[in-house]
């Protein structure tokens, strides 16, 4: 089963969406795996965000991402990488459709609310930047057999 790597930004975090956003995964039908409330170290902001190095605006996303807590999630289920994307919406907000995340909640680039995994390569590796194994669970939903 598909898995992939979700975090709610400190912006999402202060402005109190985790529950609306966590609930959203939750009513698609989608399982929750991993989760915990963090706090962000340097290292780890410039390991996640690696490909954005040489960018003008890294040392900000470095800043930004690093300035509160964050809630970090793994989630599972069909195609969930593709369809956690679409269901965030694109990442400059006055592109993301409404009824997205960012479409209903985002107003800058910058702080967008929440990061996904863009691909099944980013999010093995994002899975195991964040996540130890033991602390990505599998257990049986019965639920699951009528989505
Ligand atoms: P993330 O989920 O944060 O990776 O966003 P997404 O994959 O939708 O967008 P990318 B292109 O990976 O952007 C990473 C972060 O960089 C910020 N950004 C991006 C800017 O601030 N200015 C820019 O011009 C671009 C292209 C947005 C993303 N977020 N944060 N935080
Ligand atoms: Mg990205």
């Amino acid at each position: 089963m598909e898995k992939t790597f979700l975090m709610v930004k400190p912006d999402g975090v202060q402005r109190n969406l985790i529950g609306e956003i966590v609930s959203r995964f939750e009513k698609k039908g989608y399982q929750l795996v991993g989760a915990k409330l963090m706090n962000v170290s340097r290292e780890l902001a410039e390991k996640h965000y690696a490909e954005h190095k040489e960018r003008p605006f890294f040392g900000e996303l470095v800043d930004f991402i690093t300035s509160g807590p964050v809630f970090a999630m793994v989630w599972q289920g069909n195609n969930v990488i593709a369809t956690a994307r679409a269901m965030m919406g694109k990442t400059n907000p006055l592109d993301a459709a409404a009824g997205t995340i960012r479409g209903d909640f985002a107003t800058s680039v910058g702080m967008n609310i929440i990061h996904g995994s863009d691909s099944p390569e980013s999010a093995e590796r994002e899975i195991g930047l964040w996540f130890s194994a033991d602390e990505v669970l599998s257990y049986e939903k019965t639920i699951q057999r009528w989505i």
